[in-house]
């Protein structure tokens, strides 16, 4: 039998400092995702985009935040839209969007493991953290904390309520590059398992991610994945307005992506942050959609007998 992915996506640009992110699902589509998913024989679903109502602007301490109603309004949207989502198939793919889509799609997908009885883990590919609570962050992005967010922090209560918290210990984050001294401080305490840009230097993506994935299997785990553009080195995806030097290589990417094929256990995936106004000629969509492929089960015997634009 065919496995199941739904589309759903989510354009939503308030919570990042650019404008652009907005045409993120329809650059992915443009791309061709669904056509490339569907010839790896799973069953796609494109349940089209989320939306929501023209917001009121809701005050709150921090003066620096910014669209705090619209990410509020979009958090309420995604919930049950996730949620439905992922009852619906094998694997739902939310396509943003900002990063602030995960402050929705990963408690959509945490009360679907609950449901289920399962731990739910994630997985974070991403040059930052993401760690800021609504009053650590300088920046007023909100893009910059849904994992504090998500795994139940303080300083939320600005935020929907949240039903199925991720423990802290269920994250894994790998490509980490810009941190900003309260989320060091967040990820000291916490006790998080990052995978820094210089570890990747020194024991490459395998060692990591392998020892993550054992753990995801041992607990009998479901396993989100948060895919950042920006956790790629920027000269093979420019389509982003956070870039950051040092990122992941085409291939680094790939293998984490066909590694997480070959475990069998992702359950959910965000692609996040593509930019299609900073993009060139759709390059680092179309980049986006083939690592998504591998993690459908593309292979390489399979990509040598195809030519890419
Ligand atoms: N992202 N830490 C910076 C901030 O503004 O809080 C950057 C956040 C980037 C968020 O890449 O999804
Ligand atoms: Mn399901
Ligand atoms: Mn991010
Ligand atoms: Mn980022």
């Amino acid at each position: 039998m065919s496995r199941s992915s739904v589309i759903l996506g989510a354009p939503i640009e308030t919570g990042a400092s650019q404008p652009g992110c907005l045409m993120g699902p329809a650059s992915l589509r443009t791309a061709g995702l669904v056509a490339a998913l569907e010839a790896l024989g799973w069953r796609i679903e494109d349940r089209g985009d989320v939306t929501i109502a023209p917001q009121r602007p809701l005050d709150h301490p921090n003066p620096a935040l910014r669209n705090l109603a619209e990410t509020r309004a979009w958090i309420e949207a995604l919930v049950p839209a996730a949620l439905e989502a992922a009852r619906a198939c094998d694997l739902p793919v939310f396509i943003g969007g900002d990063h602030s889509i995960s402050a929705g799609t990963v408690p959509g997908v945490a009360r679907h493991a609950a449901e289920l009885g399962a731990p739910l883990f994630v997985l974070w590919l991403d040059a930052h953290p993401d760690l800021h609570s609504l009053h650590s962050t300088e920046s007023g992005n909100l893009h910059g904390t849904p994992v504090a967010y998500f795994t139940g922090q303080p300083g939320f209560e600005a935020f929907p309520p949240l039903e199925v918290p991720v423990p802290p210990q269920n994250m894994c984050f790998m490509g980490i590059r810009s941190v900003d001294p309260a989320e060091r401080a967040t990820i000291a305490t916490l006790g998080l398992e990052v995978h820094d840009m210089r570890s990747i230097d020194e024991f490459g993506v395998l060692v990591p991610l392998r020892g993550f994935l054992e753990r995801v299997a041992a607990a009998g785990g479901r396993l989100h994945v948060s895919f950042d553009v920006d956790f790629l080195e920027p000269q093979i995806a420019p389509a982003v307005g956070t870039t950051v030097p040092g990122g992941a290589t085409f291939r680094e990417a790939h293998l984490i992506m066909e590694t997480l094929c070959d475990s069998g256990l992702v359950t959910s995936l965000d692609l996040v942050e593509l930019n299609p106004f900073l993009d060139e000629r759709g390059r680092t969509a179309k980049l986006l959609r083939d690592l998504t492929a591998s993690l459908f089960g593309r292979r390489v015997l399979d990509r040598m007998t195809r030519s890419y634009g």
